[in-house]
């Protein structure tokens, strides 16, 4: 649980067993994958295995409202197996809550996930 665990760093956020931290540079996928990855902590952009996750994420998108950005790069993406989704930590792609059309691979050029945020 949460409670139970403590490893996470300052401005981390433990989540199950799981330490998530949100950055507002705008940037390529690749290059945010890269800036993740250069914290050092075996970090990735963050995958969402349950809704408990997802529902923490989009907290997280809602409580920025930064230039009305409600989308964020996560780990899902299929840069190096055409069509087939991997989570960038390499986790089984076990869970996901696809927008309604997605994926569809607009004009063939896409290859990676935003999470984003709509109000009800
Ligand atoms: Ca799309």
């Amino acid at each position: 649980s949460a409670a139970a665990y403590k490893g996470c760093p300052d401005h981390w956020t433990a989540i199950g067993d799981k330490c998530f931290r949100t950055f507002d540079e705008e940037t390529e996928w690749r290059e945010a994958e890269y800036s993740c990855r250069e914290h050092g902590l075996d970090s990735h952009l963050a995958s969402i295995n349950s809704l408990e996750e997802q529902e923490f994420l989009e907290a997280q998108l809602v409580n920025r409202e930064c230039n009305n950005q409600t989308d964020a790069w996560i780990g899902l993406n299929c840069e190096r197996r055409d069509r087939l989704f991997e989570w960038s930590n390499g986790d089984d792609v076990r869970y996901t809550n696809w927008a309604p059309g997605e994926p569809n691979h607009q004009n063939n050029g896409e290859n990676c996930v935003k999470a984003h945020y709509e109000e009800d």
